[in-house]
């Protein structure tokens, strides 16, 4: 090979080379296949998939929404039957999500800037049926108990918690724990619109009323108090091998993805790394649902409108 040629080769190799550094790093394109956004059973969660759904499809990425047990999702993920989950509550769902975590195959994507509690409690007006609270201590008081009872509940006084599915008997075991049986039942709601529904029936009746809530909610700024469990230790669960006798934490908020998700989106996946909701924008993707009626599909659509400046920095 003469110089020239030589020369001409060394420089073709150089450009060949550089484009496809550059082409790697600039133009490495997400998939087309959708991606699978599950939907659970309280407001933010599904307000906050069309959110994210709407984020990922203005970077030009398909989107499919796919309803999911709030447990079972992570194993979901981990499989990779399921791309991502955006709110990873602690209380709730810290165990299966750890437990999925450990396996292999799911990524934790980082935390939201809002902190989490999801606990029993009441609304303002109540607190005067039961002296003492929102000490916990308040609840031993027969006195107290005895404004809490409903037709259903055996003459205990009745606390409404959630779905089962959230929790499993956590709170029936943390009543009997604490030597609270003899005075209250605790009954599950259908849905998270029965407590709600609850909620309103209470005030209208004048009744006293403790249900399961939690915190970034619609109920945020409403005048809603968590009652103060002894506090929250690490192993103090009986799924963590504890007697029960304690509060929910202050929890994380997190993503996560599943493993590969990174390789066929690894646009969406930064994107998805980089977003961060506060408890006031989570409250507010609730309360267009809870407050405001709207359907979560149109909820999600009018927060993309409303809080471009908000979300369009998660795409850059
Ligand atoms: C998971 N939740 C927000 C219902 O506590």
């Amino acid at each position: 090979m003469g110089e020239k040629n030589m020369i001409k080769t060394i420089k073709g190799l150089v450009v060949a080379a550089i484009i496809s550094a550059f082409s790697f790093a600039t133009y490495a394109a997400d998939s087309k296949k959708p991606i699978r956004i599950p939907t659970h059973n309280w407001s933010s969660q599904v307000v906050m998939a069309y959110v994210i759904g709407g984020i990922f499809e203005s970077m030009g990425n398909n989107v499919e929404y796919v309803p999911a047990d709030s447990q079972a999702v992570y194993e979901s993920i981990r499989i990779g039957d399921v791309d991502i989950s955006h709110e990873v509550w602690e209380s709730a769902f810290g165990k299966s999500f750890t437990t999925a975590l450990d396996k292999g195959g799911l990524l934790d994507w980082g935390d939201h800037e809002a902190r989490t509690l999801e606990d029993m409690g009441y609304p303002n007006w109540v607190a005067e049926k039961c002296p003492g609270l929102p000490d916990w201590n308040a609840l031993k008081s027969k006195d107290c108990a005895k404004n809490f009872v409903t037709p259903d509940s055996g003459g205990k006084g009745r606390m409404l918690e959630g779905p089962q599915t959230w929790h499993g008997d956590l709170i029936p075991q943390r009543i009997d724990a604490l030597g609270l049986g003899d005075l209250w039942t605790v009954k599950f709601a259908g849905s998270a619109d029965a407590l709600w529904a609850e909620l309103a029936a209470a005030k209208k009746e004048g009744r006293g009323t403790i249900i399961f809530n939690w915190t970034p909610n619609f109920t945020d700024g409403a005048g809603f108090t968590f009652i103060d469990f002894p506090p929250y230790t690490a192993g103090c669960r009986p799924e963590d091998g504890g007697d029960g006798k304690c509060g929910s934490p202050d929890g994380y908020l997190k993503k996560a993805v599943n493993a590969d998700f990174v390789k066929t989106h690894p646009k969406a996946a930064a994107a998805f790394k980089k977003m961060s909701f506060s408890t006031g924008q989570i409250g507010a993707m609730a309360a267009l649902v809870d407050v405001d009626k709207m359907t979560h599909e149109d909820a999600g659509k009018k927060w993309l409108k409303d809080n471009k400046k908000v979300w369009k920095k998660f795409t850059k």
